[in-house]
């Protein structure tokens, strides 16, 4: 891939997103400590090389006085970061309602919640008013540091104010919006009390960019049928001003992942993992058990596991056998997009009807808390542990359990490890904007040529659904199957399956996807400019 030509070189990009690409934790008055926050949008932007980069957004935490506000900006300076302070009231309504209780569930095809069915409802507006206001809080602090020239890119959605917020400044400023989850059907879109004003605020931008071209043309349906505006090939228009929709998928840094595998402290976790997991202590009987079990003989097994075996029941009776167990990897934020349960339960449903399987294969559910005091998020935490409770309680035994269930983050090098030794991983999102732990996994499977079953609601069927396993999480028996279909395909299928998609993944990077988007911006300005001019 090469750089366009037409990106000016170190060009400034002011990126806006919610939250800061850190997360601060207050150590003293005027003493703070940052550390990177996990999640998509951070994963893909940390691959953004080319630009001359500032982040805009809200470090994550109440400041209240002046000292501590100082202090964390100045600590923040270092890392390119400008925080934006919210108080307590504004995030408890606009991102814990606006955002997550209404725009969340509804993005990604789970309705609107009950109580705030009715347009009327007191806590609808509310939140809705500081929705507004915090985007206008998000503009002024772009505006202060704003110089002629830059790029700004507003992400996701709870930043669908901001593109009119920022015109409203300055009507010259390059403006770009990116949403990061799906865009709903117009016919879910509809059902928003507040449809028009935010479709109409995210017009205001230049660029208006999707993960595929289905959530974009949902975008544009929106906009023609709710809006009565005329929707083209480029986007929508409105009063002869054209608004650019298009499609940008996004990318991993998959150069960071590959690279990461060579890492002295990722091969010690990758040893340490095959030994936990991958392996198993046998003596020669249960060997000869195994073998009669899979109706083959030591020569019937690979090269490389024969010398192994002949070692284990010849030399050393009590050994590792590396190869007996495989690894089934989930790992995802707790959130009931992923389809956590239907994926445990897809796990039981398999060994339930494949009883051979059941003590040779392993699976890794990582899951990190999110949204932590929201109660359906509680509730969802719940219900895992009770699932993977009963799960390990009829299928385990004194010494192994099917299902690890980690409700934490995992730092970036025990990440890669994990997916470097697994066989198969399973993301079975119910609805999910791209899904970026399916690339990172394919680009960690260096020896293993490992299978990914995927969902078909993920922006990611549309890219990997060639090499992946496609299924629907609704679909129990179909995922338990498919479960089946990964753990025998054969290593040629394997192999195939895996190049597909490691290409893409190594040719659709994050980098490609940021630059993409910004020298689209740029030529649409350009372009919009020029027809002004005519
Ligand atoms: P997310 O919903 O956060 O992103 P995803 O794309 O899968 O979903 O990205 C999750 C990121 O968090 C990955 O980089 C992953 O490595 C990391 N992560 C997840 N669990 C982790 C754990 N236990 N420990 C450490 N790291 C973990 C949103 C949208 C997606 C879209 C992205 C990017 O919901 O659909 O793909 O933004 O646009």
């Amino acid at each position: 891939w090469e750089r366009p030509d037409r990106i000016p070189l170190r060009q400034r990009l002011l990126v806006v997103a919610n939250r800061l690409p850190v997360s601060a934790v207050r150590r003293g008055e005027e003493s703070w400590s940052l550390e990177i926050s996990a999640g998509g949008l951070v994963s893909a932007l940390l691959g953004v090389k080319e630009f001359e980069a500032r982040w805009i957004g809200w470090a994550g935490v109440n400041v209240p006085d002046e000292a501590g506000q100082r202090a964390l900006t100045k600590a923040l300076a270092e890392k390119r970061c400008i925080p934006v302070f919210l108080d307590e009231d504004i995030v408890h309504q606009y991102y814990n309602g606006y955002c997550n209780n209404i725009l969340w569930p509804l993005f990604h095809y789970l309705g609107l919640p009950q109580e705030d069915r009715l347009a009327t409802t007191r806590s609808f507006q509310s939140q809705f008013a500081a929705y507004k206001k915090a985007n206008q809080m998000f503009a002024d602090v772009v505006n202060q540091h704003y110089e002629e020239g830059d790029v700004v890119w507003c992400h996701d959605y709870h930043l669908m104010f901001l593109p009119k917020c920022l015109k409203e400044y300055n009507s010259k400023m390059k403006v770009g919006w990116f949403l990061h989850t799906p865009f709903p059907s117009s016919e879910i879109h509809r059902t928003l009390p507040s449809r028009s004003e935010l479709l109409r605020a995210v017009l205001a931008a230049d660029l208006v960019g999707f993960h595929t071209y289905d959530y974009a043309r949902h975008f544009v349906s929106a906009c023609t049928r709710i809006l009565g505006l005329e929707g083209t090939p480029e986007g929508v228009e409105d009063q002869g001003r054209l608004t650019r929709v298009a499609a940008f998928p996004i990318g991993i840094d998959s150069d960071r992942f590959i690279r990461a595998l060579e890492v002295p402290q990722v091969q010690e976790h990758i040893r340490e993992l095959k030994e936990r997991f991958a392996g198993r202590k046998v003596d020669t009987v249960l060997l000869a058990s195994i073998l009669v079990n899979f109706s083959c003989s030591i020569d019937k097994l690979p090269k490389v596991n024969q010398t192994h075996a002949k070692r284990c029941a010849v030399v050393r009776p009590r050994v590792h056998m590396a190869w007996w167990y495989r690894v089934m990897l989930g790992v995802d934020r707790l959130d009931m997009i992923k389809g956590i349960p239907q994926k445990i339960l897809a796990f039981e449903k398999f060994l339930e009807e494949n009883s051979s399987w059941r003590d040779k294969v392993v699976l890794l559910q990582i899951a990190v808390p999110t949204r932590t005091d929201v109660p359906e998020y509680q509730k969802l935490t719940s219900q895992v542990h009770e699932i993977v409770g009963r799960i390990n309680g009829r299928f385990g035994t004194l010494t192994a359990v099917p299902i690890h269930h980690l409700d934490r983050s995992l730092d970036f090098h025990a990440l890669c490890a994990l997916y470097a030794v697994t066989d198969v991983a399973l993301v079975t999102s119910l609805r999910d904007g791209m899904n970026l732990v399916s690339y990172e996994f394919v680009a960690c499977q260096d020896s293993k040529k490992g299978v990914l079953i995927l969902s078909e609601f993920a922006g990611a069927a549309q890219s990997l659904g060639a090499g992946a396993i496609l299924v629907n999480p609704w679909n129990i028996t179909e995922v338990a199957a498919s479960i089946g279909q990964a753990l025998n395909m054969s290593a040629e299928e394997r192999e195939k399956r895996h190049w597909h998609n490691f290409v893409h993944v190594t040719t659709h990077t994050a980098q490609e996807w940021a630059e993409t988007f910004v020298s689209e911006l740029n030529d649409t300005v350009v372009e919009a400019q020029l027809r002004i001019r005519q």
